[in-house]
């Protein structure tokens, strides 16, 4: 029974409609306290994070926007995750745009690489978010946190990556919209690849019971970032970034049901809800509901499996 902390972080800076900035306060006014409490668990939680105020660096690549802010989430994200960690908590961090994971992750790194555990990375999302500050043609920092969780090169306007996550232990799930340069990079990589076409062809179950026999094997922490665009835009329309032939409210529930059930979880991003572009809040409610299986919710209490 994981004691769990809410960390609020609005922030909107990573990409360029504005609104995910009120995704903490849909998360809450949407019960997602009380989705975690109802199953058992103490929900802790810290409010909304402020971003502080830092010297960015000139980027080499004009089309870059928003960089010092996106320093500043980093920063204070990252200090918090880690402390959240250090209290022996499970942190679930209430986006804001996936920006933030650029700080999640690094505090989460850090953290794992103190106590001596390897960390390993589930990256749920439509995206792979493999861009660097110099490869992004769009200018929105959203698009890089797995390039800077790699330690990929590239990066020198931010913060050396705590303890770079090797390709292997780093599993992209959900995947249809890779961007050339991307692509060009995830080919020089040993990223597990779970694209819609993997998942179509072998079902949701197999890909991530591998992976998640990777992480139980190696003794490992495990974050996972939940990416709204994950999931299909028919059920989930509050994101910027829709790209059609996402996750079934089934598949998502069973893959927060597989996470539950494996006992690996340690630290949660919600990432990418922009309440403004929600259908009287039917997204915010998915995400609430899919955290409440992760957190142990089912329709049928049956003896656990093995895993
Ligand atoms: N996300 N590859 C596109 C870009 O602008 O770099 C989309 C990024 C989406 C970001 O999923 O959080
Ligand atoms: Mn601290
Ligand atoms: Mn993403
Ligand atoms: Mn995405």
């Amino acid at each position: 029974m994981p004691n769990t902390i809410l960390i609020g972080a609005p922030v909107d800076a990573g990409q360029r409609r504005p609104g995910c900035l009120m995704g903490p306060a849909a998360y809450r006014v949407a019960g997602l306290a009380q989705a975690i409490g109802g199953q058992g668990h103490t929900v802790d939680d810290w409010g909304d994070l402020t971003c502080p105020e830092v010297e960015a660096p000139p980027c080499p690549n004009p089309v870059v926007h928003s960089l010092a802010e996106v320093l500043g989430w980093t920063q204070v994200l990252s200090d918090k995750v880690d402390d959240a960690l250090s209290e022996g908590a499970m942190p679930i961090i209430l986006g804001g745009d996936h920006s933030l994971a650029l700080g999640s992750v690094a505090g989460a790194a850090a953290y794992a690489s103190r106590t001596g555990r390897p960390l390993f990375l589930l990256w749920l999302d439509a995206h792979s978010d493999f861009h660097t500050p110099l490869s992004t043609t769009s200018g929105n920092l959203h698009g890089t946190p797995v390039a800077y969780i790699a330690g990929r090169t590239g990066f020198e306007v931010f913060p050396p990556f705590p303890a770079p996550v090797p390709a292997d232990r780093i599993c992209l799930y959900g995947i249809r919209s890779v961007d050339p340069a991307e692509h060009a990079a995830l080919l020089e990589h040993d990223i597990a690849i779970n694209d819609m076409r993997v998942l179509d062809e072998h079902g949701v179950v197999a890909p991530l019971r591998a992976f998640l026999d990777k992480v139980r094997l190696a003794g490992g922490m495990l974050h996972v970032s939940l990416d709204v665009d994950f999931l299909d835009p028919a059920i989930a329309p509050a994101v910027g970034t829709t790209v059609p032939g996402g996750t079934t409210f089934r598949e998502a529930h069973l893959v927060m049901e597989l996470l539950h059930e494996s006992g690996l979880v340690t630290s949660l991003d919600l990432v990418e809800l922009n309440p403004f572009l929600d259908d009287r809040g039917m997204t915010a409610r998915l995400m609430v509901d899919l955290v409440g299986s992760l957190m142990g919710k089912k329709v049928f209490d049956r003896p656990t499996r093995a895993k």
